[in-house]
């Protein structure tokens, strides 16, 4: 445990001013600044040169009123990568996180059959990235399962654990001599929650497929970490991590219900997926596994639905991992639920009602609002839980409608590096920033209809023309500066490259 100096002073300055205090705070050389993307949401090419379906393809292909599925061509990424690399240099980012399309190059999911065209498009994005000195950082999986692999049950599947390692063993042999930073998967909490993924998986497996799944990530994840760890490490020295999603909760207002209903919030979306990783003793956490031992016995379980981890399992998991990657949007204020889920159902078991504050700005989601303070107080929970964990933010962004006028954009990312530098003054280690994401893409449920981009995308024009907003030299400016000026506007919109050639 490190000794933190200014904690007491500095949060009683945070509570009382919102980060009003005066001095330049900076970016330390060495931290990276990067964006994001995953490949359904911008390849497109999604049946060319041999590509397989994977769950998003058949959802928005099943159903008739979805027939215009948004992903068939998205931003047409599989085309425009090089324009893609040359948006990553105006920008001068150090770093890009893009995910891999399982089904691109493994078409039926397992790896007998590898798609060549398909691992061939990775090393040309790759390659593109490395001669101009970006480092890629690769998703493994992000929300795109095979279908086959679904047919079967996909992660409630306890071959699952198999199928993913065997897939991140086809990665890591093509790419890892090139690709640094791994991330094995997308918030698993996201993945799991049937709530979330109800038009793959039917209802009826509400509350039990959430924590099977859980298991059957966790295990997958750790096992590829071990597989790296032992086969391509000393080789390549690279490190592998994995997302989870963390936005801040707390109590809507401090009674004991209230600030009951935080904990269980927390525990059960990310603590899920922390405390086997991160914590000393490893396993769900025990809130998790009372509460849901308790009510499966009520509803006539005859076990609990949350399947239980061997001790060998445990330890497997346990300290599998590099860095963990925070995908941190909003905050939260919590309140124990008025009840009205389905039972079971996991958010049965979470019960807690969610709210936000009135002041806070929202953006064109509904479920995303600034609140920038929440950064800030989940990285020192995170410290003060599981010890200081090596942090990467993998995600944070603001979505927007149509325009290249985006002043809260702006505003939100200032705000949130700002908070960020207060974290790491505090003690937080970060290793970089990601910007979610480079270019509007299709906000899966929402089309495209939600905008996150530092760049434009123009849907309607076949090339899927790129144009920068004036947040990304809002952004270029904090790259380049390394320190945050709040209220900077660039004069005019002209963007231009600014990331040398490297020597190869
Ligand atoms: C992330 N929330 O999902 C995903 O990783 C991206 O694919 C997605 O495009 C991006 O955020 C924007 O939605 C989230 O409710 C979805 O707090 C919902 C939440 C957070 C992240």
């Amino acid at each position: 445990m490190r000794v933190i100096l200014s904690t007491g002073i500095l949060s009683l300055l945070v509570a009382v001013s919102g980060f009003s205090d005066n001095s330049v705070r900076r970016f330390k050389d060495g931290f990276l600044f990067g964006t994001a993307s995953a490949a359904y949401q911008v390849e497109g090419a999604w049946n060319e040169d041999g590509k397989g379906q994977s769950v998003w393809d058949h959802h928005f292909h099943s159903d008739p009123e979805l027939w215009s599925a948004p992903g068939d061509v998205a931003s047409d990424s599989y085309h425009n990568y090089k324009r893609d690399v040359e948006m990553l240099r105006e920008l001068g980012v150090d770093v890009y996180r893009f995910s891999i399309s399982w089904t691109r190059v493994l078409p039926g999911g397992f790896s007998s059959m590898k798609n060549e065209p398909g691992l061939q498009y990775y090393d040309s994005l790759i390659d593109e990235l490395l001669k101009h000195n970006i480092q890629p950082m690769v998703t493994m999986y992000h929300f795109d399962l095979p279908m086959v692999l679904q047919h079967l049950g996909g992660w409630a599947n306890p071959y699952s654990i198999e199928w993913f390692e065997d897939y991140a063993r086809v990665l890591f042999d093509r790419y890892a001599s090139k690709v640094k930073y791994w991330i094995t998967i997308n918030q698993p909490n996201s993945v799991c929650e049937v709530e979330n993924f109800e038009n793959h998986l039917p209802k009826s497996t509400k509350g039990v497929m959430d924590y099977l799944c859980a298991k059957h990530v966790l295990l997958a994840h750790a096992r590829t970490y071990r597989m790296y760890e032992k086969e391509y490490k000393k080789k390549y020295g690279g490190s592998v991590g994995i997302s989870i999603s963390v936005n801040w909760a707390e109590p809507a207002t401090n009674t004991t219900e209230n600030v009951e209903a935080a904990e269980i919030y927390r525990e059960f979306t990310y603590g899920m997926y922390l405390n086997p990783i991160w914590s000393k003793s490893g396993d769900f956490p025990k809130l998790v596994k009372d509460r849901v031992a308790k009510k499966s016995k009520e509803q006539g379980f005859v076990r609990s639905r949350l399947p239980s981890l061997t001790k060998d399992d445990i330890k497997l998991i346990k300290g599998s991992a590099d860095f963990l990657g925070l995908n941190h949007y909003t905050t939260f204020l919590t309140s124990p639920s008025k009840g009205g889920h389905p039972v079971p159902s996991f958010a049965d078991d979470v019960s807690v009602d969610l709210t936000t504050k009135e002041e806070w700005k929202q953006s064109h989601s509904a479920w995303l609002k600034s609140a920038p303070y929440g950064l800030y107080k989940a990285c020192l929970h995170l410290n003060k839980r599981y010890d200081y964990p090596t942090i990467f933010i993998t995600e944070n962004g603001w979505s927007t409608d149509k325009g290249l006028q985006d002043p809260s954009r702006s505003e939100y990312i200032q705000q949130y590096l700002k908070a960020l530098l207060f974290a790491i003054e505090d003690g937080t280690e970060v290793l970089g920033y990601i910007y979610w994401s480079l270019m509007d893409n299709v906000e899966w449920m929402a089309g495209t209809s939600e905008r996150f981009g530092l760049y434009e995308v123009d849907f309607d024009s076949p090339e899927r023309t790129r144009t920068a907003r004036q947040s990304a030299l809002v952004y270029k400016r904090i790259i380049q500066k390394r320190v945050v000026e709040e209220g900077w506007k660039p004069n005019n919109l002209k963007i231009t490259v600014s990331k040398v050639k490297t020597e190869l």
